[in-house]
């Protein structure tokens, strides 16, 4: 079964992020998620426009830019400038005013578009943007913060998607929380990929080729 893994850099260790980059890469990641964050839309600031550069730079692997930021519009041409075809880019919609046109501006970028739904957002609230992106990106815990719980009423919102996936052509990506235990269940069902932090691989004291290839070898 194929299911990409993507590592969160917000949790790597950046006294050596080009060590940490590098050894990701080796270990068989399948992307880097960056989780931009401006102090606004939610209450932290993780990674901003620099960090993406340097890891885009290190890098050939696809970058996943996360942008939990207000008003994406006013500073996305930042973001999409220094990215590639390849590179996806989330916005939140309840972040933006039209979130379409911004959407269009990715797209016009040359990059994926994608949304990322808050666990108090309903599909609902979202469907016609399911319409324009091709990447849709399920919060599993609050934005802000790496080492969260998982929220068990998301669920329902996998189950709705997957539904839909396949007539509106999009992919649909975990966020928040991620253990083995997620992956084993949402893997099969067709959820396509899964955002890895610290409940999983980093700050466990083990190489992370040996998390990945763990994860790759689990049965089904
Ligand atoms: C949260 C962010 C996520 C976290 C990820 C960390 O605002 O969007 O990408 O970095 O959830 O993983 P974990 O396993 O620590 O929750
Ligand atoms: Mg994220």
């Amino acid at each position: 079964m194929s299911f990409e893994l993507m590592a969160s850099m917000m949790c790597a260790d950046y006294r050596n992020l080009e060590k940490e980059v590098k050894n990701l890469e080796k270990g068989g990641i399948d992307s880097f998620h960056i989780d931009i964050m401006d102090g606004r839309y939610v209450p932290n600031f993780a990674m901003s426009l620099n960090d993406m550069r340097c890891i885009r730079e290190i890098t050939k692997k696809p970058l996943d830019v996360h942008l939990m930021v207000e008003h994406p519009s006013n500073t996305i041409d930042l973001f999409t400038r220094h990215l590639k075809k390849g590179d996806t880019v989330y916005i939140h919609p309840e972040a933006e005013y039209h979130p379409s046109t911004t959407l269009q501006r990715i797209i016009d970028a040359g990059l994926t578009p994608g949304i990322a739904i808050n666990p108090g957002t309903s599909i609902e609230q979202v469907k016609m943007l399911l319409l324009i992106v091709k990447k849709v990106l399920v919060m599993s815990v609050n934005p802000g913060n790496a080492g969260q719980m998982y929220l068990p009423y998301v669920r329902g919102k996998y189950d709705s998607l997957l539904m839909l996936k396949d007539y509106m052509e999009f992919d649909i990506y975990w966020d928040g929380a991620c253990g083995a235990d997620k992956i084993k269940e949402f893997a099969p069902l067709g959820v396509k990929g899964f955002v890895l932090g610290t409940t999983l691989l980093f700050g466990k004291d083990r190489p992370y080729g040996e998390t990945l290839k763990a994860i790759r070898e689990m049965r089904f």
